[in-house]
């Protein structure tokens, strides 16, 4: 069956395909923008894209990412070591092994310049200062920080792939990122970056990647012009993180709201839009321990069943739509994982050469 509704939508394709290439005035009309929150994975999303089409990563590109990552074991680390440092004060029950915690924590901590975020912005940690992360990430207490408090933390979500994972080869002084290190280093994306990406059999496609944070959201209404399709993406593990504006009641409700008022624009009016649910990994992890309640209490289904609890989340996007005749296409994505990735571009590349085509004919 699956191959049958496959082999259609090829033919379909194919079809749509050719009209495109006769059109070249049809090509260039298609532009893709990405919004969300930020940190909900819209470069990464973007990093696979290209990929998936064949366009490696450049050397700048990959001297930017060793940096990037360095930064991301640094930052990781100070929010862990900090917690750490005040618990130890604060809290009697966490349980400081002093032999070689303390030493390290404070080794580390007198080791900055100054470690306020403003003091720290321009900041780049060289190959020494991450040898000395290393020995703290071994620490026990960081671990039970990191186990215990890592969602009030904020920490880069690749903290423990890095440290835990590829800390030997990072260390190594020829070290080179790898394309899975790439996807995975956080660099917070600042103004707009195009991206054109040319899929297979000459469809050209204007990738738009905003940033997300707060700051950066007033930038998205020059990128809202003669756009084809929105790919949203929310990162599912935001019912456990704290919003960056404090009015919303956690990072998932603040992607609601956005999501909400994306909608409403005139200029999305029939616009069509693709709703990433990302970091499915991480929800599905933590699920396991947190309910789904801490940020619905409403909600009254099996907390540790991720079908039910991604739809209640998947509904309460479609509620924020006024509009009954809009269609809004979910995909649960990972987008660190490329095997998962490729299977929604390939559907992604589906509904994109339908909607232009019904768009533009
Ligand atoms: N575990 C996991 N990490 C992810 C996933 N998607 C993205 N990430 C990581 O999340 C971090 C942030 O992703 P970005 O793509 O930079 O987020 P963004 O939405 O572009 O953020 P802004 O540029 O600030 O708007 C990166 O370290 C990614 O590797 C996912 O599905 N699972
Ligand atoms: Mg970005």
């Amino acid at each position: 069956m699956g191959c049958i509704v496959a082999k259609e939508q090829d033919v379909k394709s194919q079809k749509i395909e050719k009209v495109l290439k006769q059109d070249s005035r049809a090509q260039a009309r298609i532009k893709l923008l990405l919004l969300g929150p930020g940190e909900s994975g819209k470069s990464t999303v973007l990093k696979q894209i290209r990929l998936w089409n064949g366009q490696e990563f450049g050397s700048d590109e990959i001297a930017v990412a060793k940096r990037a990552i360095y930064r991301n074991i640094f930052d990781g680390c100070l929010s862990l070591a900090k917690c750490a440092k005040k618990l130890s004060r604060t809290d009697p029950s966490f349980n400081v092994d002093t032999k070689g915690f303390g030493p390290v924590i404070c080794a580390f901590i007198e080791s900055l310049p100054n470690s306020s975020p403003a003091c720290l912005r321009g900041y780049r940690p060289n190959r020494d200062m991450v040898v000395l992360l290393k020995k703290l990430w071994e620490q026990p207490p960081i671990r039970i920080v990191y186990a215990e408090h890592r969602n009030s933390l904020q920490l880069p979500d690749s903290t423990e792939y890095f440290l835990s994972e590829r800390i030997d080869d990072i260390l190594k002084t020829d070290y080179v990122p790898t394309e899975m290190d790439i996807v995975r280093s956080r660099l917070q994306t600042t103004g707009v970056k195009e991206v054109q990406v040319t899929f297979p059999r000459n469809m050209k496609v204007k990738f738009v990647d905003v940033g997300g944070q707060k700051s950066e959201r007033a930038r998205w209404i020059q990128c809202f012009d003669g756009v084809t399709c929105i790919i949203y993406v929310v990162a599912l593990i935001g019912y456990v993180r704290l919003p960056e504006d404090e009015k919303a009641f956690s990072r998932l409700h603040e992607a609601l709201d956005i999501f909400q008022e994306v909608l409403a624009n005139e200029c999305f009016r029939s616009t069509s839009v693709i709703l990433f649910l990302n970091k499915r990994d991480l929800f599905e992890a933590e699920i396991q321990t947190t309910p789904l309640t801490v940020c619905f209490p409403e909600y009254a289904g099996d907390t540790k069943d991720f079908d039910e609890c991604t739809d209640y989340i998947l509904h309460q996007f479609e509620e924020r739509s006024k509009d009954p005749e809009r269609i809004i296409y979910p995909h649960i994505t990972c987008a660190t994982d490329q095997n998962a990735m490729s299977l929604t571009l390939k559907s992604l590349k589906h509904i994109l050469m339908a909607h232009t085509f019904v768009h533009i004919f």
